[in-house]
């Protein structure tokens, strides 16, 4: 049986109704790795809705979207915060503690780098501005998204150096927060040119996150696939110790 992978939803708003999406890159990416893809909507009260979710799948994918509200790492919004989904904030929160506590293997993917080092007890800058000397090329224009626009240098012994196989590669780049205070429990394991982290880890079955877009390369860079197999055997092993046979 494919291991089951949970993946966090983007919410917009479309005129006056709500969507639940996802960019079709995480499911693909799921599939082709072995794994089964399940959307989770970030709908509230979160912690009974997201303990109920972990009881049905064995691995976890934070996906990319808007920005964390900055009281969640102890910071007032400031001018250059972008777009904020508060009750998506919580309900990721949430699924970071319950995975964290069930050592449920977790992958983060750009937002969700970021929500993994928040919910975790680390900060961020609210806009690369807000830092000393960024490169630009972090934040891609919307028809560039799809391309590797800088490169990035993976930490030697990491498991991320592990999975991908090599120490240097070119990667996508759309996001316009990073990190500031890396959280406990966290180390860096991909650093960009300027300085900026790019990967994190941690310890246990599977706990991962980058700031590109492994979803939206895998087709043209067969090697990203890599996180979501990964990921997907991660899961496996969780499904093996048959945790939830052994819930009441
Ligand atoms: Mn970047």
């Amino acid at each position: 049986m494919r291991p089951t992978i949970g993946m966090t939803s983007w919410r917009y708003q479309d005129d006056d109704e709500r969507w639940e999406a996802i960019l079709d890159g995480y499911p693909r990416a799921v599939l082709e790795a072995g794994g089964l893809p399940l959307i989770l909507p970030a709908i509230s009260p979160a912690p009974a809705v997201a303990e109920a979710y972990l009881g049905i799948v064995d691995g976890l994918i934070l996906t990319g979207g808007a920005d964390i509200h900055p009281s969640f790492y102890g910071q007032t919004v400031l001018d250059r915060c972008g777009e904020i989904d508060e009750e998506r904030d919580r309900f990721e929160v949430e699924l970071v503690h319950a995975a964290r506590s069930r050592d449920l293997p977790l992958l983060g993917i750009c937002r969700g780098l970021q929500v993994l080092n928040v919910a975790l007890g680390g900060s961020l800058y609210q806009d690369l501005s807000y830092r000393q000397q960024t490169d630009s090329a972090h934040q891609s224009p919307r028809e560039r998204r799809r391309e590797p626009v800088h490169q990035v240098a993976i930490t030697g012994g990491s498991r991320l150096a592990e999975i991908l196989g090599v120490r240097e590669l070119r990667v996508t780049s759309t996001h316009h927060q990073i990190i500031r205070d890396l959280a406990p429990g966290l180390t860096v394991n991909a650093v960009a040119p300027d300085g900026v982290v790019e990967g994190v880890e941690g310890a246990g079955r599977f706990l991962l996150a980058v700031h590109w877009h492994p979803e939206r390369m895998f087709t043209g860079h067969g090697e990203q696939l890599a996180l979501f197999r990964a990921l997907v055997e991660a899961a496996g092993t969780f499904r093996a110790t048959d945790y939830h046979a052994s819930r009441t």
